[in-house]
């Protein structure tokens, strides 16, 4: 074989070969949140990102009390402000009597690690779960009613019923798919 027949060859073998690579670098699935605080200004943002058995959130907030503050996911894409954020309802996946990561009954899918907020009111967290998807399949955060990021008062301790003694809502994000 002579060198422009190989060089040829090898041409059109990468050729053939692009489409196929093209095809497994897929972009991942990903949604954004905008948090709001209970006067109804944006307080910060998350980003969830679908990886390969569960979905990676890295959230950010501003002008939180300093100290830990519960996180939950919970199951209605509405932020209502002066309801208290009521209408985001309860957790994604609500097991009665199964709220807390340290809970032998638990979780609840829509539970995560407490957020912690610094003396400049400024928090911000890395956290990943395989109890919720962005794609088909149980507890999908992007489903017809959508969901939400709430922030609580306190810090979730992770066992007591219902929310962890977390109290009230201070902050809510609608998750919206990019
Ligand atoms: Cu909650």
């Amino acid at each position: 074989m002579s060198r422009s027949v190989l060089a040829t060859a090898l041409t059109v073998a990468l050729l053939s070969a692009t489409p196929s690579f093209a095809e497994e670098a897929v972009e991942p699935v990903t949604a954004a949140a905008t948090l709001i605080n209970s006067d109804g200004e944006e307080t910060g943002q998350a980003t969830l990102t679908q990886g390969p058995t569960g979905v990676l959130i890295h959230l950010k907030v501003s002008g939180l009390e300093p100290g830990k503050h519960g996180l939950h996911l919970h199951a209605h894409g509405v932020c209502e402000p002066h309801e208290g954020f009521k209408t985001a309802k309860g957790h994604v996946g609500l097991v009665p009597g199964g709220h807390g990561l340290l809970n032998p009954e638990g979780p609840e899918p829509g539970d995560l690690p407490n957020l912690f907020v610094g003396a400049d009111g400024v928090g911000e967290m890395e956290a990943f779960t395989s109890l919720v998807s962005l794609v088909e399949g149980h507890n999908n955060l992007l489903d017809e009613d959508g969901s939400t990021f709430i922030i609580h008062e306190n810090a979730d301790d992770h066992v007591t019923q219902p929310i962890g003694g977390a109290g009230a809502r201070v902050a809510c994000g609608v998750i919206e798919a990019d």
